[in-house]
């Protein structure tokens, strides 16, 4: 049974916004008025134009502060909003309050209405817990690109295809970004290890060409003498030299001065406490950083001197590009090491949880005993830069399967953002099938907000809860084993309103 709020909503307003293109879509005159026929009904007037005629893409976002804050979860939502509508005086969104079982009295209502001739919804989502990860060719030209990129907190994208040089120099991508949200993070993918082979056939202003050039002296060979290779397309790079550490250093400050889009840092990919080296590659030899002619992993000292150039580099990318210049480190060194972590501003827990973590891996990367769990890890990176950022993502497809042997999909961004609100953590959706067999950049078809936080998380036998301003969120833990490890479950005022409940379809 539900029991009906009492919602008193008084406050009109006259608030829109709109995303700057070309004959963009314009909304005007937003009224909210809550019925008086004791439905709890409340209506969301506004009049819709667009100059060129697209169907336009409608956001309502709420405000109960008086328009401070717009993240006031909006659901039981029908009529003039979403996809598809047609431009016209008077359109209507009718927001069944009545529905909420919490009291949500309040007279400081105010809402918004956005608009994309794009096709790009706008749902505010809880603060700080959605991360893009995309090193696929972006359109950066597209509008519809620009609008579904600026939706993220944190954004990380290949730097290549934007600084000097690269397929998007021209565009202005990361300013207009930042116009559409002043708060988006961005930060370009840099090899720590390697250099890509085809940047030796890129354009000569370019990231990949000034790289393979400048660290072509410090390229490394096998102990039997073979060119040593860290994936069939990427030679490794000798960050055991000094020089190579300061061309690496000196090519990242070159694409920031000289190029239209400037980052806010770099994605380092990536930082193990020994070299990693493909399984696809076929070299004769281990790799010999030192030229010793012992290969890498049967040489303590060379191991030592690899995971010392590391903290060299970074430190010295510091002292080069300053402190406000954020390094975020993919890898598993700073999953472990808190004086590594301390250096960076947060880390991507790559293929999460199936890294790192020993079995049961969901559980142990949860578990606040665990002296590396993500709630334990997380405190030892900076937070002068807003971090820190610790990002999960996995780009593999994971399903249940029942006893009928029907698979239902389940989104790991979906589950990711569980975790994320439980952590201050970040979830990096991978939700777009991109045909060829990968999961790709996506997004949720279902983040409503909760609001700030209210504490940290409680932990309570299999239990992990967190209490919002509007909401609930709640793991139960199961196997603790990907792909499926837990339950979890979201309320909003008083509603559920998602809820991974495994298994499915079985009787
Ligand atoms: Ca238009
Ligand atoms: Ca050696």
């Amino acid at each position: 049974m539900r029991i009906l709020g009492l919602v008193i909503l008084v406050a009109t307003t006259v608030v829109t916004w709109s995303v700057v293109w070309a004959a963009d879509p314009e909304v005007t005159e937003v009224n909210l008025a809550q019925r008086t026929d004791g439905s709890g009904l409340v209506d969301i007037t506004y009049d819709l134009s667009d100059a060129d005629g697209d169907t336009v893409a409608v956001t309502l976002q709420l405000s109960d502060d008086g328009g401070i804050s717009w993240d006031f979860p909006v659901f039981n939502t029908s009529g003039d909003v979403g996809q598809g509508i047609i431009p016209g005086l008077g359109r209507n969104i009718v927001w069944d309050a009545g529905l909420i079982p919490q009291n949500i009295d309040n007279e400081l209502f105010r809402a918004r209405v956005l608009s994309s001739d794009a096709g790009v919804e706008f749902q505010a989502h809880s603060p700080h817990n959605v991360a893009i990860t995309d090193f696929s060719l972006a359109d950066w030209s597209d509008p519809a690109v620009i609008e579904k990129f600026s939706r993220t907190d944190l954004c990380l994208v290949m730097g290549h295809h934007l600084w000097m040089g690269g397929e998007s120099e021209a565009v202005d991508a990361i300013q207009q970004l930042k116009a559409l949200n002043p708060d988006v993070v961005i930060l370009a993918y840099v090899s720590v290890k390697s250099a890509q082979l085809w940047g030796e056939n890129a354009d000569p202003d370019s990231f990949w060409y000034k790289w393979f050039f400048r660290t072509e002296p410090y390229f490394v060979y096998t102990t039997l003498g073979e060119i040593g290779m860290d994936w069939p397309t990427s030679r490794l790079i000798n960050i055991l030299e000094p020089g190579c550490r300061q061309v690496m250093i000196e090519t990242i400050m070159e694409m920031q001065a000289g190029s239209l889009n400037v980052f806010d840092g770099i994605y380092w990919d990536y930082f193990n406490n020994v070299l990693w080296v493909s399984p696809d590659v076929e070299n004769e030899g281990d790799p010999d950083m030192d030229g010793d002619g012992i290969g890498h992993w049967d040489d303590p000292d060379e191991m030592e001197a690899y995971r010392a150039a590391q903290i060299e580099l970074v430190t010295a990318t510091r002292d080069s590009l300053g402190e406000g210049f954020i390094q975020f480190f993919n890898g598993q060194r700073a999953y472990a090491d808190s004086n590594f972590a301390a250096l960076g501003d947060g880390a991507f827990y790559e293929l999460f949880p199936t890294l790192f973590f020993p079995d049961p891996d969901m559980q142990h990367a949860l578990d606040p005993d665990w002296p590396h769990s993500l709630f334990n890890v997380r405190p030892w990176f900076r937070t002068v830069n807003g971090g820190p950022y610790l990002v999960l993502g996995s780009t593999w497809y994971t399903a249940f399967v029942d006893d009928n042997h029907v698979a239902t999909p389940i989104i790991t961004g979906d589950k990711f953002r569980a975790i994320a609100l439980l952590g201050d953590f970040y979830s990096s959706w991978n939700s777009s099938p991109d045909g060829i067999g990968h999961w790709v950049y996506g997004w949720t078809s279902h983040d409503i907000s909760l609001g700030q936080p209210l504490g940290p998380a409680v932990f309570e036998d299999e239990f992990i809860r967190r209490d919002f301003q509007y909401g609930k969120v709640e793991i139960e833990m199961g196997s603790g084993a990907y792909p499926n490890p837990f339950d979890y479950r979201i309320w909003l005022l008083g509603e559920l309103v998602s809820e991974l409940a495994i298994p499915y379809h079985t009787p």
